[in-house]
């Protein structure tokens, strides 16, 4: 509860110090910082007092070079029960708290469903009062800002603290230092409350900030060199300067790899110290009281340098390393050859000389382990951690741990048989899957308020917000016309509101009749927003032979970042936008089709996205994408799957069953057989349609500004490159069966009560896929951790 003079009497106070004025004259963001900051103020003695109650037993800790968190304040009001209050109170003083939200920037220091997910299990964690620790890098500029110029991506820097952050709190004596063979730079915490949901715990973001240890060389100065003065402290700061944009590839530069050391040296550091004040010097029981996740390989340097400080510490090499094993556990997130990290032994040992001979030493004892098990030297070596010339950190990562999860079902089942066969032939019972979640805080209670009250209103109680599962007690009312007709007017309203908010932000309209097809998530040619343009030209190519063809009228709405060296991704971009300047301005189908590509989808667009959808569109290429976890938040805002049989697809079709989605498209079974003599052209010149669509790319119908990206598309289809054959995400393969199922939704969407029933029983299915029932089975059979409570 906050104590509301306090509150304001506080809020008041900040603004006064800190801007030399009155609330009442303070400008939204000042307001914004001033009342965000009176909230924080109530909440440190819990804060404190979870961190305290948290120390005297074994805590997790999550290592992850992305949180892609979003915004906070609603999220924390939602969660400490005080939305309301606040809102109130906010009212007394003319405040409108629609301002203060709408104020507040996106920490946006993550690139996609993997940094979400992080944000996720965060919220999780705090809410099941499970003591676990987020450890990453307080990036001064997080994701960059997309905007759209004739149809191309353009990029600015995204600079989300420019205004501060009343959330975060600078800890500079607990800063710890950082040494690369080039370099020493200090690593100072920012820490970011976790406000668990109707709970007092409050668990801790630790996000590390680089500086220089010395701000300023006089000297230098003196002698009027003013850019090399202050050149060491700018060296220092470009580490955690900026996100590396890339969802699903790596780059391997040596900027990107000071960052992962970066942090996570900071973290075990302050992990370690922690460790000698509350438990002592015995390292021998460290595992006991630390389980630490790796987020993908990117923390995965966290490894050897454990190894590093445990020998010490005076650790032998054999004990030191057998508590490193018992220590970590980690997660793959992609299949995607380009995905995999590998360091290149030179770079790497050039900064990080310690680490590298660290590598070397846990190498030999893999070759050592192998060969007295009797394993041939052909397998010896592609096992090997280092191999041509090339750290493969995933093999790090399995080596050096006890646990290795997959994604979904099926990911896990391609990691075991395929990716990582050796390794599970070698380790079986190092292999887990944990089926990935959302939190219902905020893609259900924050986002779509309407449908949460709804939902209290029938259940009598606001508990099943942590105890998801509960929803399938509503599937009995399935049939119930007053509570399917209640339902759907709210999905009309919450897209009443998404169209304003787009005609607003994009300068499109869309009216609330059509059905809303929506895509979002980042451009890559695996997730094939190809295929979604491809099928909306034919349908706007079908309209126009046949002007009374019978449809629903369709929206089809795409957001989605591609990342800036991703030359395809933004060819696709760019024709996406041609085909909606095409058909949006052809007065023909203007009551039959509207094609949207919004500007800089990020968390907060999603939260008015996800709950008006009509149609979840999940039509990545049968075993590339490893979960998915937009299909989840569509899902649990009542909207069914238009996919693949791929990732938590799979799952979720399982839990809502066949019938209430639609499903399409080769399964991994297949395409493992034909991949070798798969020919696109059969598809091109035999699938109806499909050839006129294709060669849209180049045969004048749109324009690519001359770039030359179209053309590139279209080889990449009836080509190939040096590196793959032609169309190897089979776009040509689904797009017939894709159509299908498209027209199957045109069908089914027009029997309203039919429609409706599908969408609820979607709803009352999704309690699996809350983040709380991953985080229990990650404490239970990854951490070992039981719940702290205050
Ligand atoms: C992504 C996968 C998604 C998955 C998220 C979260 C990476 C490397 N992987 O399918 O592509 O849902 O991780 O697990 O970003």
């Amino acid at each position: 509860m906050i104590n509301k003079k306090r509150f304001i009497d506080t809020a008041e106070l900040l603004v006064k110090v800190n801007y030399g004025k009155t609330l009442a004259k303070a400008t939204p963001p000042e307001k914004y910082y001033a009342i965000s900051r009176a909230i924080l103020e109530q909440l440190i003695e819990n804060w404190s007092g979870t961190t305290e109650a948290y120390s005297l037993g074994k805590e997790a800790y999550y290592l992850s070079a992305e949180f892609l968190m979003g915004r906070a304040f609603s999220n924390n009001l939602i969660n400490l029960g005080i939305y309301n209050d606040i809102q109130d109170y906010l009212k007394e003083i003319n405040i409108d708290i629609n301002a203060i939200e709408e104020a507040e920037a996106d920490a946006a220091l993550g690139n996609g469903g993997l940094g979400r997910l992080a944000a996720c299990f965060l919220d999780s964690c705090a809410t099941l009062n499970f003591p676990v620790t987020g450890y990453g890098i307080y990036y001064n500029y997080g994701i960059f800002k997309q905007t759209f110029s004739d149809g191309f991506q353009i990029e600015e820097a995204d600079t989300w603290l420019k205004d501060g952050n009343p959330w975060g709190i600078r800890k500079e004596g607990e800063s710890v230092v950082v040494e690369f063979s080039d370099q020493r730079v200090r690593a100072v915490p920012y820490d970011l409350p976790i406000v668990g949901y109707e709970t007092k715990n409050i668990n801790t973001l630790r996000l590390w900030q680089a500086e220089a240890l010395e701000d300023f060389n006089y000297t230098l100065f003196n002698d009027q060199k003013y850019h090399e003065a202050v050149a060491e402290k700018n060296r220092a700061e470009d580490i955690s300067r900026v996100l590396y944009p890339n969802d699903s590839t790596e780059e391997g530069k040596i900027l990107r790899l000071k960052q992962q050391y970066f942090f996570v040296s900071a973290s075990l550091k302050d992990i370690v110290k922690k460790y000698k004040r509350t438990k002592g010097d015995d390292f021998s029981q460290f595992h006991l009281n630390t389980a630490i996740q790796l987020n993908d390989t990117h923390p995965v340097v966290a490894i050897p340098e454990l190894l590093r400080i445990l020998m010490e510490e005076d650790l032998s090499f054999k004990v030191a390393w057998g508590i490193c094993q018992k220590t970590f556990a980690y997660t793959n997130h992609t299949i995607l050859a380009e995905a995999l990290e590998q360091w290149d032994c030179g770079l790497f040992e050039r900064i990080l000389p310690r680490i590298y001979s660290t590598i070397k030493l846990i190498d030999k004892e893999l070759l050592k382990d192998l060969s007295s098990m009797g394993y041939p030297s052909e397998k010896i070596k592609d096992m090997q951690i280092i191999s041509n010339n090339r750290i493969r950190m995933a093999f790090l990562a399995i080596y050096g741990n006890h646990t290795t999860n997959g994604v979904a079902a099926l990911h896990t089942e391609i990691l075991k048989n395929q990716e990582l066969s050796n390794w599970y032939n070698l380790y079986p019972e190092r292999f887990q899957n944990k089926t990935n979640g959302i939190t219902p805080r905020r893609w259900l209670a924050l986002s779509n308020r309407e449908l949460t009250q709804f939902i209290i209103s029938l259940m009598g109680d606001s508990n099943w917000l942590k105890d998801l599962e509960r929803l399938k007690s509503l599937e009995t009312l399935k049939n119930h016309e007053d509570i399917l007709d209640a339902f759907m007017e709210i999905k009309e309203d919450k897209k009443r509101q998404l169209s304003e908010y787009i005609l607003q932000e994009e300068g499109i309209g869309i009216d609330t009749n059509f059905i809303f097809d929506i895509q979002i998530k980042r451009l890559h040619e695996y997730k094939r927003q190809l295929l979604n343009a491809f099928h909306i030209l034919d349908l706007y190519y079908r309209i126009k032979e046949n002007p009374k063809m019978d449809l629903a009228p369709r929206a089809f709405i795409f957001g989605a970042k591609a990342a800036p060296g991703y030359f395809r991704a933004k060819g696709i971009i760019k024709f996406i936008n041609e085909i909606a300047g095409l058909i949006n301005n052809d007065p023909e189908v203007q009551d039959k089709l509207r094609v949207v590509f919004v500007q800089n989808y990020r968390v907060t667009y999603a939260e008015k996205l996800f709950p008006a959808a009509d149609v979840s569109e999940q039509i990545s290429t049968a075993g590339k994408e490893a979960s998915g976890t937009g299909n989840m938040k569509f899902m649990l805002n009542g909207t069914p799957t238009l996919g693949t049989p791929d990732g938590a697809n799979v799952e979720i079709v399982e839990e809502a069953g066949e019938d209430n989605n639609f499903i399409f498209g080769a399964r991994v079974e297949e395409l493992d057989e034909i991949k070798d003599t798969y020919d696109p052209i059969y598809f091109y010149e035999n699938v109806q349609g499909l050839k006129r669509v294709v060669d849209s790319l180049i045969d004048g119908t749109f324009d690519d500004g001359g770039t030359g990206m179209f053309l590139e598309l279209y080889n990449s289809l009836l080509k190939g490159a040096s590196w793959h054959s032609p169309d190897h995400y089979f776009i040509l393969k689904d797009f017939d069966d894709y159509r299908r199922a498209q027209m199957d939704i045109d069908k089914d969407f027009r029997n309203k009560r039919g429609w409706a029933k599908k969408c609820w029983i979607n709803l009352c299915n999704a309690g699996k896929f809350s983040s709380d029932r991953t985080i229990r089975e990650y404490a239970r059979d990854i951490w070992n951790i039981r719940e702290v409570t205050i």
